[in-house]
């Protein structure tokens, strides 16, 4: 595979930027009813748009436009020439629709093959896919841009974590490939046997579909001794593959921006914030056939920056904050799960399994409950009977202590429960949610 384009001047990037965006926007106001009137609407005509810097003109797509153009309305090509269909995640009402025909499938291998690439993976290695096979594109999205760039795949999909181990074990793949939550699991599994880190084959760990923090992956990296590497993307603009971490770099996920164009806009004004600075990332895919989208609203909160010390010269987004959905208010201060997962990182000892729930008083949240795990081998160590009043008190002074760092670093009040390691509910495969509701 060629990857050259990743390293391409700036200068080149946004004139290719520029060309493709303009031959995109003529496309839709020929050949989508839907962006040739928003456009009317926005008082705009594709031919307005010069360079990739008149992105802002553009109106924004939200999930709603989605929603209301169920199954196809937004799709460009008739019906018969997509190759495929996946759906978006999403729990509630009608599941948003994403058609490919066989160069958008082309273009999704490629930018997972090149993501897969910049993780560690190389041509020859195997990989565990652990991703749900289905409508969700993770499975198929990573199998493809596996094969792309010259690996074998298992494609075992989520769940039967027994099973999962036995063939780690015994097929000795170089990559897994699966959500944070259950990296953990399948690392939890491992331990149980008694098999220590340097038995593992793996080297290499992709994981996204869900923010997680630095201390997942401290726990994945150190538990089955691979490089734990962010990938993140979601159906609408494509899947997995939007964006990735270096595997030496880490920290910050470059975006293939070739493809997909980033903004970050205020989750108010909706008006782009000054580089650097936080609010919801909006992405226009550059490059697909059958569903392009201009200015799609992912709802996801982040930041771009430039990596002055990074191999390539594209942008980097930090990871995922959460989704705007995902935000909790208490007593006036706004949440994210990530910052109370972040704030575990700094109590030694907290094992990243964990649940968050809201406690209500009229309707207005005052408060959170939360059900973390602690490291079994500190139990082990302090000789301590569960369940007497030493041990109730070792564990209660050990959550304040969580609920200490989560006021001073998150700023809201907390009631922290404390379970043995290997208590709590575990991810079975798939995304995780760690909010419950009463
Ligand atoms: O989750 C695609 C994917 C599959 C990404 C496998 C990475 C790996 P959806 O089901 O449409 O697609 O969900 C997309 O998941 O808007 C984010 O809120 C969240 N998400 C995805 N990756 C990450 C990540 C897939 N690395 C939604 N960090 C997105 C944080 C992520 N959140």
């Amino acid at each position: 595979m060629d990857f050259s384009v990743e390293y391409l001047q700036l200068d080149q990037l946004r004139a290719l930027q520029s060309e493709r965006l303009i031959r995109l926007v003529r496309y839709l106001g020929d050949k989508s009813e839907f962006y040739a009137g928003k456009m009317m609407e926005s008082g705009i005509s594709p031919e307005d748009i010069r360079s990739i810097d008149d992105i802002a003109k553009l109106p924004i797509t939200y999930k709603q436009d989605l929603r209301d153009n169920y199954p196809f309305g937004l799709c460009t090509v008739p019906k018969n020439e997509l190759q495929r269909i996946h759906c978006s995640s999403g729990t509630t009402g009608k599941p948003t629709v994403v058609g490919y025909t066989k160069e958008d499938v082309d273009l999704f291998s490629e930018v997972v093959a090149r993501s897969l690439n910049a993780a560690g993976a190389r041509p020859g290695m195997q990989l565990h896919n652990a991703y749900g096979y289905g409508i969700f594109t993770g499975g198929l999205g990573l199998h493809y841009g596996a094969e792309k760039l010259g690996m074998s795949v298992l494609p075992i999909s989520g769940g039967m974590t027994s099973r999962q181990v036995d063939l780690i074990m015994d097929f000795k793949p170089e990559v897994l490939c699966c959500s944070p939550s259950y990296a953990l699991t399948i690392a939890d599994e491992l331990m149980k046997r008694g098999v220590a880190p340097e038995e593992v084959s793996l080297k290499y760990a992709v994981l996204g579909s869900e923010p997680w923090t630095e201390i997942i992956r401290h726990h994945i990296e150190e538990r089955l001794g691979v490089h734990a590497v962010n990938i993140y993307g979601l159906s609408e603009i494509i899947g997995p593959g939007v964006s990735v971490e270096d595997f030496e770099e880490k920290g910050g996920s470059y975006i293939w921006e070739d493809h997909f164009y980033p903004e970050i806009l205020d989750p108010i004004t909706k008006q782009p914030v000054p580089f650097g600075e936080e609010g919801v990332l909006v992405i226009t895919t550059l490059t697909k056939k059958a569903m392009p989208l201009l200015r799609y609203w992912t709802n996801d909160i982040t930041s771009l920056y430039y990596d002055e010390k990074g191999k390539r010269t594209m942008v980097k987004m930090k990871p995922i904050l959460g989704r705007a959905d995902d935000m909790l208010i208490v007593r006036g201060v706004n949440v994210y799960p990530s910052q109370i997962e972040e704030a575990f990182s700094h109590v030694p000892g907290v094992v990243p399994n964990y649940y968050l729930t809201p406690v209500e008083k009229e309707q207005m949240c005052i408060a959170l409950d939360i059900d973390v795990e602690i490291d079994a081998g500190i139990i082990k160590s302090s000789h301590l009977q569960q369940g007497t009043d030493e041990y109730l008190t070792f564990v209660g002074n050990f959550g304040k202590k969580i609920e200490n760092e989560i006021k001073k670093r998150v700023g809201i009040t907390t009631a922290v429960k404390i379970h043995v390691q290997d208590s709590l509910p575990k991810c079975e495969g798939g995304k995780i949610n760690r909010i419950l509701k009463r």
